[in-house]
């Protein structure tokens, strides 16, 4: 037992090594609280975590596209297509298990018992509002020109146009509220974007609460868009046998070489995130507000995420494959620590990698398909999320859904989690999509906001154990053509 305890202890060294990291930064954040930092300062303070969102961001864009055009390239059309269809096929029933639980509970609980005026809070978003969501949700997925997805703000990729009052920080303007979106430069474009805005209108300053980043401008790629390009572009280029060779090794060493950078990345991650956690802390105005009328709803949506992601899902690998889901999960904990960190699964991308190959040892050929598919478009906590928190808005205003409205919600919050980027509070904005369907007034989302930056790392930590565990269970499933395929090719050494 001793020398066990001492190989647990060095096997999950580094992980544990992350946890005394944030514990850490949880205590450090509460005890600089009292001193009420400026909004100035506590982005200074957490500028390390910024810094490790920004390093993670940059490698989400090679690696979607190396990694889906080597993973669709190295399997032949009959098996890649099995397995894209095992991975669809788990997607679509985790997610509908996932809304179905979030209805539950939210029925169950009946959180909503409150009256509307008394969650609301002072200085709040007047008005967010969608015109064509599904629609661009569609566009997205076919963007304009490779370069344009790849280096473009994405600012309106679901046209939610977020209306907000502008606020000086010495003193509160008029509050006319203007169309202002506003995007987190995150690459060239968007630094000379905004810098343009700033000159254009010197007198906005636009605080960071005051709004919701419009998905798509957080991390500057259009991920849909990616993914479909490289789907169809590794399957063409995998049909090119030998003249497609050449560029299939220069996507593989691509992919090897953004690897690396991810281990050297690894080893900064506990910093960044210890700052993330903290800066977030330090950020929120009133805790106070988690305890109050919000409470019951905040408790409703980690119950139900509990249940899926600790339930459901490990029940649901073990079914699958016989196997012990605990181990597999035991080596994902540097990935969930990750998406608790920085609330974005694609920003988590890299590490789900590393941790899937390099601690549970899952087939590249399926972590390569299935893990950037399923981080842009298996969002299982965020399905939940958004049907739990419709149904808790018609209960806030005392309104009486239908058996059919019901179904309803199911429906978009199921396409919502799919058009959800994998990105910080895209789960909050693609709600609008949810409450336009049923006719909730979608201004209610303020009512939400003030426990969406907590709740949001839940259900991200929650979409890559979906996503995850969805890698492991189509391995499972596609070995006898994993199997195939490596014997064929040993066959080919010998005779070569
Ligand atoms: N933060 C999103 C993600 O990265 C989830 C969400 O906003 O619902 O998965």
């Amino acid at each position: 037992t001793k020398d066990h305890a001492k190989g647990f202890l060095r096997r999950n060294a580094f992980v544990l090594f992350t946890i005394a990291a944030v514990v850490l930064g949880i205590i450090l954040a509460f005890a600089l609280r009292p001193y009420k930092l400026t909004y100035r300062q506590i982005k200074y303070f957490s500028f390390p975590g910024e810094l490790l969102m920004r390093m993670l961001q940059m490698l989400v864009l090679p690696l979607i596209v190396s990694s889906l055009v080597t993973g669709m390239a190295s399997l032949d059309g009959k098996a890649s297509g099995k397995m894209g269809m095992r991975a669809v096929i788990y997607y679509m029933v985790t997610t509908i298990i996932a809304v179905f639980i979030g209805i539950l509970m939210v029925i169950i609980i009946h959180p909503g018992k409150g009256t509307k005026d008394k969650l609301h809070r002072e200085g709040k978003i007047e008005q967010v509002q969608t015109t064509d969501a599904f629609m661009d949700l569609v566009r997205n997925m076919f963007p304009p020109n490779l370069v344009e997805a790849c280096f473009k703000q994405y600012k309106t990729q679901y046209n939610t146009r977020v209306l907000t009052r502008t606020v000086l920080h010495n003193s509160t303007a008029t509050a006319d509220a203007t169309t202002t979106q506003i995007s987190v430069p995150e690459n060239v474009t968007g630094i000379l974007e905004n810098v343009t805005h700033a000159l254009g209108s010197i007198q906005e300053v636009l605080t960071f609460e005051e709004i919701i980043p419009v998905p798509g401008s957080a991390n500057g790629v259009n991920a849909l868009g990616l993914v479909v390009f490289s789907v169809c572009f590794g399957l063409v280029i995998g049909g090119m046998k030998q003249k497609g060779r050449a560029l299939q090794e220069f996507f593989n060493c691509l992919n090897e070489a953004i690897m690396k950078l991810v281990a050297i990345i690894i080893w900064y991650a506990p910093v960044g995130i210890m700052f993330l956690i903290a800066g977030k802390i330090l950020e929120m105005d009133d805790l106070a507000v988690m305890g109050g009328q919000l409470g019951m709803y905040t408790v409703t949506v980690i119950v139900g995420l509990l249940i899926h992601a600790l339930c459901v899902l490990p029940l649901l690998y073990f079914i699958v494959t016989q196997k012990n889901p605990w181990v597999f999960i035991g080596g994902l904990l540097q990935a969930l620590i990750t998406a608790l960190g920085t609330s974005s699964s694609s920003a988590t991308l890299p590490i789900t990698f590393r941790c899937l190959e390099g601690n549970i040892g899952v087939d590249r050929r399926v972590t390569r398909f299935v893990l950037p598919v399923g981080a842009t478009i298996n969002m299982d906590g965020t399905a939940l999320y958004e049907a739990l928190a419709a149904i808790f808005i018609a209960q806030v205003n005392n309104y009486e859904l239908d058996f059919g409205q019901i179904i309803t919600i199911s429906i978009t919050a199921t396409a919502a989690s799919i058009g959800a980027a994998g990105i910080p509070q895209a789960g909050l904005v693609t709600m609008v999509i949810v409450l336009t369907s049923v006719g909730l007034p979608t201004e209610d989302i303020t009512l939400i906001i003030a426990v969406d930056w907590f709740l949001d790392r839940l259900r991200t930590a929650t979409n890559v154990l979906g996503d995850s565990l969805g890698a492991g269970i189509v391995e499972h499933l596609s070995r006898h053509e994993l199997e195939a395929q490596d014997s064929e090719l040993d066959n080919s050494v010998i005779e070569d």
